[in-house]
């Protein structure tokens, strides 16, 4: 008679970002930024060590990319070690961003798996794992992210979309998770561990950034008897893709705001029991460095400095990154003292300032071109030509150029896979087109 097994579930630390929201410790020499990243993390591992939990599962995306600096690096082993020395089984699943562009497998978690640290499983393999914990045996299968090479070849790839690929590639998954799932001991709890994009996921603010990056796997392959948790990672929003709870399918989401896109969200990680057929889990919040947008159009007013002060005053802005962005017509630049504005926003733990000038000329000459219009790349590009009478002979010949490059470009996309957090306008415009 097994008892009922207690997981600590984390996801998407991303250690070494948002260094542009911190400033340099004095007393230490680390962007405090990195010290906020710490002490979240030190409260998962706190947490783990003082319940105790049974296993710790990590939904990857440990850095920004996968050749993390040194003292990042230890600043990250540093806290899950706590969990080998509590003897806490531990399972590290490679994320995206912990993968080399080229799909060498976790390019920065694999160290654990040299060392050989007692307890460490790294995840870089569509693999089950069945790991037994002080109260009982759990299998894991995990399922880090896969890139269109770890299932596919290129001929077989050659000239599809993006949709295609997609396709194909769950199409091949399908099988393997199937192999997995049938090999499973029906007696002890079973938990899918993927890093993955699902579709229904809500990606709330950061849906721009999620577009085309890799492929997104159907709910439908998760929702089976044989799991009974379904512990993601990817997705920095936590929430629960299957209320139904059968079983639960979570994004704890990320443990430190990466950015501004974060700003609304409340970070944490997820307290598991599980015993087989069911599971009771419950969202745990980190105490965070809050971000704060302040926003403020002056253009109309009197008084725009006064009226930004009061805009200011109206935000908690104490600890917190702070952006604050103000519309301004140029000719009442000079009404704005920013010594003023800086003194203001000194309570904050960072700041910018961004005035956005408003002014007549910004308004698009092109309607078609506007916002609120969405035009593909090469439809834009037609636009802008027609309305040129001295380029009116090179029209064919620039479409045709734009048109290869678009395709070449389309080439490098299918490879841009692993690869960086942003994604540029022209690949994103691409990406919708296809
Ligand atoms: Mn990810």
């Amino acid at each position: 008679m097994t008892k009922a097994i207690k997981i600590l579930h984390l996801s998407d630390i991303h250690m070494g970002s948002s260094f542009s929201h911190g400033r340099i410790n004095p007393k230490t020499g680390l962007n405090t930024r990195l010290e906020d990243f710490v002490n979240s993390l030190n409260q998962c591992i706190d947490r783990a060590i003082s319940e105790p939990v049974d296993i710790v599962l990590f939904g990857g995306d440990a850095f920004p990319d996968a050749t993390p600096p040194p003292f990042i690096q230890e600043a990250f082993a540093s806290q899950f070690r706590r969990l080998a020395d509590a003897k806490i089984p531990t399972i590290l699943l490679v994320g995206n961003h912990d993968q080399h562009s080229q799909g060498n497998g976790g390019a920065s978690l694999c160290i654990y798996r040299t060392l050989a640290v007692p307890g460490f499983i790294v995840g870089d393999t569509i693999k089950t794992h069945r790991i037994t914990t002080r109260s009982g045996d759990i299998q894991v299968i995990t399922l880090p992210w896969l890139t269109r090479s770890a299932l596919l070849t290129r001929p077989e790839t050659e000239g599809l979309s993006l949709v295609e690929v997609n396709d194909l590639l769950i199409e091949k998954l399908t099988p393997v998770l199937e192999g997995e799932v049938r090999q499973l001991d029906i007696d002890i709890p079973t938990v899918l561990l993927g890093h993955l994009m699902v579709d229904r996921a809500n990606l709330g603010a950061e849906r721009f950034l999620a577009v085309g990056k890799g492929f997104t796997i159907p709910i439908s392959l998760l929702i089976r008897p044989e799991f009974d948790y379904v512990a993601l990672g990817h997705v920095h929003k936590h929430q629960n893709l299957n209320p139904a709870n059968n079983p639960p399918i979570i994004y704890p989401g990320s443990i430190e705001r990466v950015d501004f896109s974060e700003e609304k969200e409340e970070k944490g990680y997820v307290l598991i029991t599980v015993e087989t057929g069911k599971a009771n889990w419950e969202f745990c919040p980190l105490s965070t460095r809050p971000f704060c947008t302040i926003e403020v159009d002056v253009s109309a007013k009197d008084d725009p400095q006064a009226t930004i002060i009061k805009a200011i005053a109206k935000k908690e802005i104490q600890d917190a990154v702070v952006r604050l962005i103000y519309k301004i017509r140029p000719e009442q630049l000079d009404a704005i003292d920013n010594s003023i504005l800086q003194e203001t926003l000194k309570p904050a733990h960072s700041y910018t300032i961004r005035p956005e000038i408003v002014s007549q000329l910004a308004r698009p000459r092109l309607p078609e071109l506007g916002v609120g219009n969405s035009l593909d790349p090469l439809e834009a590009l037609k636009t802008y030509l027609t309305s040129r009478d001295d380029l009116k002979d090179m029209i064919p010949n620039l479409l045709e150029a734009a048109q290869g490059l678009l395709d070449s470009d389309r080439d490098n996309w299918l490879d841009f896979e692993a690869g960086s957090e942003k994604v540029t306008k022209t690949q994103l415009a691409l990406e919708i087109d296809s």
